[in-house]
């Protein structure tokens, strides 16, 4: 049967900095290269918050938020051969054609073949799937997973064992992929090799499970909010220190902790001042700092030259460099063979409807991840 227009439960951001809206949108069937998704869970994510602070220089409205979801396919358009219906998928705001200059390139996971579309909120033929009333509803970073509904480019799925459940892999669609394969791809920590995570929230704490994975020998956890400490611990992080009680730079305390400073460090907040301090606490001549945290329109990095000179190296992850259609699936059969755990990232589940609650609890520094189930 030819698919049809699909009426579909979503919140909308309507404008930056106001609360998002239960609507009934209109869902486009999927044009060619393009398959719908009943979404059947998503994680909240920092990045949704920031954009819809208003903070992000890319950020659209109206627009449907969220980017870390658990989905099965429901239609699939024309041409469409990778995946079909009834496959259960995670959407990729970071795709993988294979074809495009970054996926041949073998050195990034940045593929571009969309890039242009996707960061004006449209799909690839440079229109949108939703609406409301015949007012165009824009995308978010090609997934907008705060629907039932969504619309995808094939590439932009990875296709996951059936057996996984999507409530709890929803979260590698972004957090705990990101942190964790910053710590595997990006840095590449070694056995032994100290690190230090700036900020616990779902990003930082798997980069502290990917770092106790490496087995690294030392992992220094760094928050203001010290009611993280607890699960920090648990997931392996060896000190937990709070800027706060020391009267001196915290790059200084690290450094004097660790006869030098950190082999590797992550800055998982957004804060140019602690990217700062992330880049400096790292040990002469061959300390690298990873930046992860999204900073906002208009903010930039300083340090002196002379800390680079001294062959520091500051570098950056998106999606933990992982190429989600080749590589998201292996995390997920990973997850379940157990080598690591999601439940504990779970403080909060609820339903679509209460996504705003989810923004509160994550700005009171309540919540790691909140869970929405369809
Ligand atoms: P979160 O809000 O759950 O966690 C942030 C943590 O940082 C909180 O525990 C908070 O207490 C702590 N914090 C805030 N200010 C601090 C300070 N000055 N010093 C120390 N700790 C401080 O956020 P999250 O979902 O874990 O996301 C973290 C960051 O990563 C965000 O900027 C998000 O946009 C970004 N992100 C980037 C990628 C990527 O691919 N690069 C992917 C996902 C998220
Ligand atoms: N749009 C923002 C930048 C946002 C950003 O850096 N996004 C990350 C993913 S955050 C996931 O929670 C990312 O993948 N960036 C690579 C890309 O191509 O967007 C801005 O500053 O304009
Ligand atoms: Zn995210
Ligand atoms: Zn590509």
């Amino acid at each position: 049967p030819t698919p049809q227009v699909l009426k579909s439960k979503a919140a909308v951001a309507w404008a930056a900095g106001q609360p998002l809206s239960m609507e009934v949108v209109d869902v486009m069937p999927p044009q060619a290269g393009e398959v719908r998704i009943k979404m059947v869970a998503t994680g909240v994510c920092h990045t949704d918050a920031f954009t819809l602070s208003g903070d992000d220089p890319e950020g659209i409205f109206p627009a449907i938020l969220g980017h870390e979801g658990g989905g099965i396919v429901e239609s699939i358009g024309e041409g469409v051969t990778s995946v079909k219906v009834g496959d259960h998928v995670i959407p990729l705001y970071t795709p993988e054609c294979g074809e495009c200059k970054f996926c041949q390139s073998g050195k990034t996971n940045l593929c571009q073949k969309i890039r242009e579309t996707q960061g004006k909120g449209l799909m690839p033929d440079g229109t949108t799937r939703f609406s409301k009333d015949g007012q165009p509803i824009y995308h978010y970073m090609g997934t907008s997973t705060f629907s039932e509904y969504t619309v995808l480019p094939e590439i932009a799925v990875a296709k996951v064992n059936p057996e996984a459940p999507l409530e709890e892999v929803c979260l590698l669609g972004c957090g705990v992929t990101t942190g964790m394969g910053a710590v595997a791809n990006t840095a590449n920590v070694q056995p032994g090799d100290t690190v230090a995570v700036f900020g616990l929230g779902g990003i930082g704490l798997s980069a502290i499970i990917g770092s106790a994975m490496a087995k690294a020998g030392r992992i220094i956890a760094i928050d203001i909010n010290e009611s993280k400490f607890e699960l920090a611990r648990k997931l392996g992080a060896t000190d937990c220190i709070n800027p706060k009680d020391f009267d001196k730079p915290i790059q200084e305390v690290i450094v004097e902790m660790t006869d030098g400073g950190v082999d590797y460090s992550f800055e998982c907040i957004g804060n140019v001042h602690v990217m700062r301090s992330a880049l400096e606490c790292c040990h002469k001549g061959w300390g690298e700092s990873v930046i992860i945290g999204v900073a906002g329109a208009g903010q930039e990095i300083a340090t002196r030259p002379f800390q680079l000179v001294t062959g520091r190296v500051w570098k950056g992850s998106a999606f933990g460099g992982v190429k989600g259609r080749s590589q998201l699936p292996e995390y997920v059969e990973r997850y379940m063979a157990g080598e690591f755990k999601l439940d504990d990232f779970i403080t909060h589940t609820m339903s679509l409807e209460q996504v705003n609650k989810a923004f509160d609890l994550m700005h009171e520094g309540k919540s790691i991840r909140t869970v929405i189930h369809f």
